[in-house]
């Protein structure tokens, strides 16, 4: 009897052996996941964030969850210069952010934002979808990214805590927030107002302070980020229309195989259009919302005054900038 019972533990002993043998065997072969982070300045509802998380839902499932994008929304990482910074050096895989704050970095970009560039949405979606489009992307890799794929953020405007702003006249002397932009500085400097650089995290208590008077921006951030309720004069001046793009670390896209940064290349164009789609819907809840709040929005009879008060942006392009302009203006055309 005793022999029998320590043979069966024997046999337990085993067989415990073996399937935990059998455990190790998995978990060797089953490769650990790939895990990159993707910074984000949006909360995690605004389309854009949506946008990230349809990207980092293509690149799992495409690569059958070997490769796993963790984004990280609400600015948790920094603000978007800090992050470009890092993404730079490889501390952060991948950022969505303005190109605003990116030429500071790739200072070609600043060709795609250039004030009353595009003439339409449609236009700037047949520019961004050609070659110059794709040529922008393949651009930055001297600057240490790797440009993949552009998003929706409508067309910016002006808003105020002061006064109703309906001419160039009307913005004399507001101080106005800008992005860290050289571009955005000029064009608020050409209108006679005065630009203030600022994170964007900052602004809501610089306008409630006084600190700044207004800033800029299309309805779904005047929206989300509650700058309506602080400053309730928007004008719809619609002066650029700053395309968002998705941008890789070079050095964190360098250590992945060819194929898996094609995966990731493939996958990030193809969120585009889930993106473009919850944009245009969280616009009209945006507008709705705001104009619920009884805010007050002008509209420019014309905005030939201000495109005049801007025009020497154009003349100050360098003449390689000049000629993508030309190329630009001829989209579509
Ligand atoms: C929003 C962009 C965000 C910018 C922000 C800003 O989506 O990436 O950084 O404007 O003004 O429209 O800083």
């Amino acid at each position: 009897m005793i022999k029998r019972l320590i043979g069966i533990a024997m046999i337990l002993t085993l067989a415990a052996g073996l399937v935990f043998a059998a455990g190790q065997a998995d978990t060797a072969s089953a490769a650990k996941p790939i895990v990159l982070r993707l910074a984000e300045t949006h909360g995690a509802d605004y389309p854009t964030t949506q946008g990230d998380y349809e990207f980092a839902r293509l690149v799992e499932e495409r690569s059958n969850g070997r490769i796993k994008i963790e984004v990280y929304p609400g600015s948790q990482l920094g603000e978007e210069r800090a992050v470009i910074e890092q993404v730079q050096f490889g501390a952060i895989d991948f950022t969505r952010v303005s190109i605003s704050p990116l030429a500071a970095f790739s200072p070609d970009l600043n060709a795609l934002q250039m004030p009353y560039l595009y003439r339409n949405a449609d236009h700037m979606w047949e520019v961004l979808n050609s070659k110059i489009g794709d040529d922008f992307l393949d651009s930055m890799e001297d600057a240490g990214f790797v440009g993949l794929s552009w998003f929706d953020s409508g067309a910016r405007s002006f808003y105020n805590s002061v006064r109703p702003v309906k001419s160039v006249a009307d913005l004399a002397g507001l101080k106005i927030r800008v992005q860290e932009s050289d571009l955005m500085i000029g064009l608020v400097e050409s209108l006679g107002a005065v630009a203030t650089p600022m994170p964007f995290g900052e602004v809501y208590s610089g306008i409630q302070t006084g600190v700044i008077d207004g800033a800029e921006n299309n309805w779904p951030s005047y929206y989300s980020t509650s700058h309506y309720e602080v400053a309730k004069y928007f004008t719809l001046d619609e002066h650029t229309r700053v395309p968002e793009i998705t941008i890789a670390s070079k050095l964190s896209m360098d250590k992945l195989s060819k194929e898996d940064q094609a995966l990731i290349k493939q996958a990030a164009k193809d969120s585009m259009a889930f993106q473009i789609k919850a944009w245009a819907d969280y616009e009209k809840v945006a507008e709705e919302a705001v104009r619920a709040n009884g805010n007050q929005v002008d509209y420019l009879d014309d905005n030939s005054a201000f495109q005049a008060a801007m025009q020497p942006m154009y003349d100050a392009l360098s003449p390689e900038l000049k000629a993508v302009v030309a190329e630009i203006r001829a989209v579509g055309k």
